[in-house]
């Protein structure tokens, strides 16, 4: 993620430096190298340069491997805070999967690396990786007005545009994304996505005082249950009749439960594991299981994620 820091000119152990600057600078290096040895053997050159033109492959920092033409309404200026936004990072992942004859969506059309030989490609990325790994550093960071050839610190800076009088140090920067965020969906379109647990009767086997189980199920989220302050409690929800059930959600409070059993009973006396959690760490948990068919659900502490109880904000049963 994007991260700035003003920095006071000191030097510090860390600072003005990558943990691990010569991976960042081997990869810098790389990706141009790879692009242009993956796709202007098949493009040829002056349909590669167009289209370079058109869609830089890469957004450094500094700008340096940028388009050149003044025309481009994607190029980098340099020094402005890059989060390699405009690239060819698409092409060639797709390219690279579709040369391993893996199903690639909306495809190139072709292959280009290797010229679609997963042999020649393979040639291809040794071939650019090598290089990239010889490449000087002061080659890779060329070097500006503001900052010296091979200084990896200061081409991936921001640095400011004087207003005025008013000036700004250079801030340091990297935003280099591998992941950025993960979006999961605990169910599909047309999902029934009732709470079945909604208001339900609901007992606990110990309750902190002021904090009962009711809470629990009542849809607020701001009101909790919370539980003795040992391992062996459990919160126990009846849903008025047999549901066929494939997950529970569990709302933890700061006091979360690291180790427990989701259990599933037709009469409330005769149990049944339907899921088991032994690495939990809190927030919201969301236990699929295989469909069964039940009354009764109920967690069951093993062990506690804090020296607390277990505290929930809501404890949700789901049939789909
Ligand atoms: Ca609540």
């Amino acid at each position: 993620m994007a991260r700035g820091r003003r920095e006071a000119g000191g030097d510090l152990p860390g600072s003005h430096a990558y943990q691990h600057a010569a991976a960042i600078r081997t990869f810098d290096a790389w990706w141009p190298k790879l692009v242009d040895g993956a796709f202007r053997p098949g493009l040829g050159d002056d349909v590669y340069a167009a289209l370079t033109r058109a869609l830089q492959i890469d957004e450094s920092p500094s700008g340096a491997t940028g388009p050149t033409s003044a025309g481009s309404l994607n190029q980098s200026q340099g020094h402005k805070g890059s989060a390699f936004q405009y690239g060819w990072w698409g092409y060639l992942d797709k390219d690279l999967r579709a040369v391993l004859g893996d199903p690639v969506r909306s495809g190139l059309g072709r292959t280009y690396c290797g010229g679609g030989s997963v042999a020649g490609c393979r040639q291809v990325l040794v071939t650019t990786l090598a290089a990239a790994v010889a490449e000087p550093a002061g080659t890779t960071y060329p070097g500006d007005k503001d900052c010296s050839a091979g200084d990896q610190w200061c081409a991936d800076t921001i640095i400011q545009s004087p207003l005025g009088g008013i000036t700004h140090d250079k801030i340091s920067w990297q935003n280099r994304p591998t992941y950025q965020q993960v979006v999961s969906f605990p169910a599909g379109r047309g999902a029934d996505l009732t709470n079945l647990a909604l208001n339900r009767s609901v007992s606990a086997n110990g309750t902190f005082i002021g904090y009962t189980a009711k809470a629990a199920v009542d849809g607020d989220p701001t009101t909790r249950w919370s539980s003795w302050w040992t391992d062996s409690q459990s919160i126990t929800v009846d849903l008025g009749s047999a549901r066929t059930l494939r997950r529970v959600i569990l709302r933890w409070e700061t006091a979360y439960g690291s180790r427990y059993r989701i259990e599933v009973s037709a009469n409330g006396s005769t149990w049944q594991p339907a899921a088991v959690v032994d690495a939990g760490n809190g927030g919201l948990d969301n236990v699929t299981f295989a469909p069964v068919s039940a009354r009764y659900v109920r967690m069951v502490g093993v062990a506690r994620g804090t020296g607390y109880g277990y505290s929930l904000w809501e404890i949700e049963a789901y049939s789909s």
